[in-house]
């Protein structure tokens, strides 16, 4: 099997990535001045050593350093790093980007004294263009600058709020809240790579729409007699060439060559039908009691040419499946599905939300270790990487926005949630893990004007792409609920024997099984139990067991189980996702010692007793033919 890391952001015959990560220098605005950086345009000169500090790139600034200050920073907080220019980078005739893995919240950047762009929103990757290039510069060496402010409000996605408050004595002082419970790592989350590309190119390929008819499948119920794969290249200045062509061709799982496009494709907007015979469905690991392949992925490239001269090329991967509802069923491929899995963080030790590959591969390791199939990238969209992964390895993904714990909903936020899930589309939507939407995490709505707001996002993600089932993850009661009616899958989080009857483990499964039948009921739907768990700090136990213990949790696991099985038996859960896969940092509060302990995993990623558990049930839930 062909691995395809990050064909878009990696060199290719015709482009040039390079990386920028490493230590930059860093320096966060004075309370007292925080737009000192703009009146006095530190982008015009170098940091020094005396007034900036090192910074590694990608990491969360917050923890790296011993400085509360930097730690607690909220505000305009400024990288800088130096870049020599080689001749072929000077005199490059294409498009030289600035490509951003992720960086929280608002983004400035200059090259010199040339602003490149800015951004709003975390998580989701960008780029800004070099305007002209470096050719005009001149100079053998060159000074990037990025200036983030992770300020939130009542507009941004997610919301907070920062106020400034007088004491009756005249003290002044700022505070900082959010309604979401984790910590707001912040800074250069994600790499920072320079990126060049031919004037004329691919910019993107959109994978629209894969179907079969599932009425022609095998008799093994594996393989359809073909798939129709609905697609389109995004081509950018193609009125450059002379003689613009666009051939593709799509290779198996093993490289082979399985369909080459006859003639050239002539125009430069157009959709393509291709036909695949015989296809390979993509299947979740872990899900079937036979051995249906998981992860098996295509590659679709693409090539334009200016005449017979190549002069870009793309390569996309995607998988063959279909995912729809149909009354309280999720269904893949006609076969119905069961989710197993976690609500997770991005979190880790001194790096924060920092992308790490050695964090990602372990993380993949241990899901698959769990025998989980699934998982929700709570509370905000995960690395491009992180879905490379789940794409080959056959995880089901939940890609959420960054929408966690709403409060008000007016037009002005709507707009904002709208242009996240543009971008959150565009970015991740070829990713056949990527099983269904995730709109929000516990909005609150309960409130009546949730009712339009969340029905005109359903309405605009199925207008991107008709083909993944939506969802918002809810924790209102039945009763209280004012939204929920307008997306696919109704998504609960509920919090029995810890939130709500906290130590009373012997009413759990009453309480769970009761519930989830009447959202079951209510909607008919598919419902999937999006979070439930208790904190346990690791090593604590105690017998008869107690809240915070290692044995409660697992206690308290076995309780739902015993509501999970008999729902199922009467197909009224979808799916059940412990909250959470490991540990993770929390804002200083009395109520919990600098963590959320609901992982099973440590924060360093070591298994609590739990841990074992989760994976005895997990790998012995296999759905049968
Ligand atoms: C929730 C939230 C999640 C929290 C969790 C908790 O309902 O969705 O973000 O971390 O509860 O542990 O309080």
């Amino acid at each position: 099997v062909v691995f395809l890391a990050l064909l878009q952001i990696s060199s290719t015959l015709q482009r040039v990535s390079l990386s920028l990560d490493g230590i930059w220098k860093f320096k966060i605005s004075p309370d007292n001045q925080p737009d000192v950086g703009f009146s006095e345009e530190w982008w015009n000169k170098d940091f020094s050593q005396d007034d900036a500090v090192d910074m590694p790139v990608p990491s969360s600034y917050n923890d790296v350093t011993t400085d509360p200050a930097i730690r607690d920073f909220v505000g305009w907080a400024w990288y800088q790093r130096h870049l020599y220019i080689p001749d072929f980078m000077r005199h490059w005739k294409g498009i030289i980007v600035f490509h951003f893995g992720s960086a929280q919240y608002y983004t400035q950047a200059w090259v010199n004294n040339v602003e490149i762009g800015t951004h709003e929103g975390g998580h989701i990757p960008f780029e800004f263009v070099m305007p002209g290039g470096f050719e005009r510069l001149n100079l053998d060496k060159i000074r990037i600058t990025v200036a983030i402010n992770n300020t939130l409000n009542s507009h941004t996605i997610p919301q907070g709020s920062l106020t400034f408050q007088e004491d009756e004595d005249h003290f002044k002082y700022k505070t900082y809240t959010h309604d979401f419970d984790y910590f707001d790592y912040s800074g250069l989350n994600g790499g920072v790579r320079l990126i060049f590309k031919p004037s004329a190119h691919i910019d993107d390929v959109i994978i629209h729409n894969i179907t079969v008819d599932l009425l022609s499948l095998n008799d093994d119920g594996t393989t359809p007699n073909s798939a129709n794969i609905w697609w389109s290249p995004q081509l950018y200045q193609p009125s450059l060439l002379e003689d613009p062509r666009v051939h593709y061709v799509v290779k198996d799982s093993f490289g082979k060559v399985v369909v080459t496009s006859e003639s050239p494709l002539e125009s430069v907007t157009f959709t393509v039908l291709t036909v695949l015979e015989n296809p390979q469905f993509w299947w979740p690991r872990s899900t079937f009691a036979d051995d249906f392949h998981p992860g098996l992925l295509y590659e679709l490239e693409v090539t334009l040419r200016d005449g017979n001269v190549e002069v870009d090329r793309l390569s996309k991967t995607f998988g063959i499946r279909t995912i729809l509802t149909n009354g309280k069923n999720l269904i893949m491929n006609g076969k119905q599905l069961y989710l197993k899995g976690f609500g997770m963080h991005q979190d880790a030790e001194i790096r924060g939300r920092g992308f790490d590959q050695v964090q990602l591969v372990r993380d993949i390791n241990l899901l698959k270790w769990t025998g989980a199939n699934a998982i929700r990238t709570s509370h905000y969209p995960y690395s491009e990487e992180f879905l490379e992964m789940a794409d080959r390895h056959g995880i089901m993904v939940i890609l959420e926005t960054p929408a966690c714990s709403l409060s008000n909903f007016d037009d002005t936020l709507l707009k904002r949630h709208k242009e996240v899930l543009a971008e959150m589309w565009s970015a991740f939507k070829n990713h056949p893990s990527v099983i269904m939407w995730s709109l929000a995490n516990e909005p609150q709505s309960n409130n009546g004007n949730s009712t339009r707001y969340f029905k005109e996002l359903v309405d605009y993600i199925k207008s991107l792409d008709p083909s993944r089932p939506v969802t918002f993850v809810t924790s209102q009661s039945i009763k209280n609920e004012k939204a929920i009616q307008s997306v696919d899958v109704v998504c609960v989080n509920r919090y029995q024997g810890w939130y709500s009857l906290g130590g009373r483990l012997d009413l759990v499964q009453h309480h769970v099984s009761q519930e989830i039948q009447e959202w079951s009921d209510s909607y008919n739907k598919p419902v999937i139990l999006t979070e439930y768990g208790a904190e346990a700090l690791s090593g604590y136990h105690s017998l008869p067991s107690t809240m915070w213990t290692e044995n409660y949790q697992i206690e308290l696991f076995h309780e739902h189980f015993k509501a999970f099985d008999s729902l199922l038996q009467k197909l009224s859960l979808s799916g059940e996702m412990v909250w959470n896969f490991a540990d993770f940092k929390v804002p200083q509060e009395y109520f919990r010692a600098e963590y959320c302990n609901k992982g099973i995993f440590t924060r360093d990623r070591q298994p609590k007793s739990a841990a074992y558990t989760i994976k005895k049930r997990y790998e012995a839930l296999l759905l049968g033919e």
